[in-house]
């Protein structure tokens, strides 16, 4: 055995992680030249994947430490079974979130992202002004998931006089807010659907085209959640037949791959993941992913494990 406990890393890990693990661990970047039976713990990304067949290749592994907050590709059932801890790194990212939420309903409302292209074409000086857009302040937002990031983005959302309901596994009676069971009639009675519920099976293509119908040719779609909850397919539809008014997503389906259908649509407000992309917060989400792992190999419990393992 080594000295040092020996991990795999399963992302390419920012230098802010890799560093600070590597004076601690014997970090592995490659599946295949690592010592399989040694590797104890595993670090990853909220992109990451750590299926039951990994973890069955892995006989000595404790834990598996996610720097994101989703955890959607983990085996959580599997890492259960063997006694595997699964962390993540929920709360220090929920304002970054938020403000992305709100940046993007902004951008597809008021089509910041499309008038400065023509600012830039030249063509403000050729044609003139803009086609007028949406007003945002004052309408109504829908946010599916009222988790800890669902409620950061209501509160911004109230700032701007937006009347806000919502749908969750169950009501919750301290929030101010309208509760739908039904996230078709939430979409109903919402002019901007906001998507934040966790990605995995449970919610895979909640967003299908009988929700978006239900949006409406006037409605927008937000979505910074994962690319799974949203039947992608539906959702190019409905924006080539305006179905929807517009839709603005930092997720997708098979990313980093973005279908060029949805690329060339003028209607849709597209950004490469970056929910939680700023220095400050990638820098605590990578001290809590760390610092979990360190409290594992003392002996400790892990500040923040996945709910499924508390
Ligand atoms: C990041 C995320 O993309 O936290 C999550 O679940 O999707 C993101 O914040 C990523 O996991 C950073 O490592």
């Amino acid at each position: 055995m080594s000295a040092q406990p020996d991990l795999l890393a399963v992302a390419k890990l920012p230098p802010f992680l890799m560093e600070p693990l590597q004076a601690r661990f014997t970090v592995h970047t490659s599946l295949d030249s690592a010592p399989l039976d040694r590797i104890r713990g595993i670090a990853g990304s909220g992109e990451s994947k750590v299926p039951a067949d990994l973890i069955a290749k892995l006989p000595a592994l404790e834990i598996v430490s996610i720097m994101g907050v989703g955890y959607d590709g983990v085996d959580v059932a599997a890492a259960k079974a063997r006694g595997v801890m699964v962390t993540h790194t929920p709360d220090v990212l929920n304002d970054d979130v938020a403000d992305l939420a709100i940046a993007l309903a902004l951008n597809i409302a008021r089509r910041i992202p499309q008038a400065e292209r023509y600012l830039r074409q030249g063509r403000w000086a050729s044609e003139g002004p803009v086609p007028l857009a949406t007003k945002l302040s004052g309408a109504r937002m829908g946010i599916v998931g009222m988790g800890r990031i669902g409620q950061a983005i209501a509160e911004r959302a109230r700032a701007f006089g937006m009347h806000i309901a919502y749908t969750a596994r169950s009501a919750k009676p301290d929030l101010p807010y309208t509760f739908h069971d039904q996230v078709t009639a939430l979409a109903a009675a919402s002019d901007f659907l906001v998507i934040i519920t966790p990605g995995g099976a449970a919610t895979r293509k909640l967003i299908d085209a009988k929700v978006l119908a239900a949006l409406g040719p006037k409605g927008y779609l937000v979505n910074v959640a994962r690319g799974s909850v949203v039947d992608e397919a539906a959702l190019i539809d409905a924006l080539q037949k305006g179905t929807i008014a517009g839709a603005a997503l930092d997720v997708f389906e098979n990313e980093p791959n973005v279908p060029e259908a949805l690329r060339t649509l003028d209607n849709a407000v597209l950004v490469p993941h970056i929910g939680s992309a700023t220095r400050a917060t990638r820098q605590a989400m990578a001290d809590l992913a760390r610092h979990n792992l360190e409290l594992h190999f003392a002996g400790q419990q892990p500040k923040t494990p996945v709910p499924e393992c508390r």
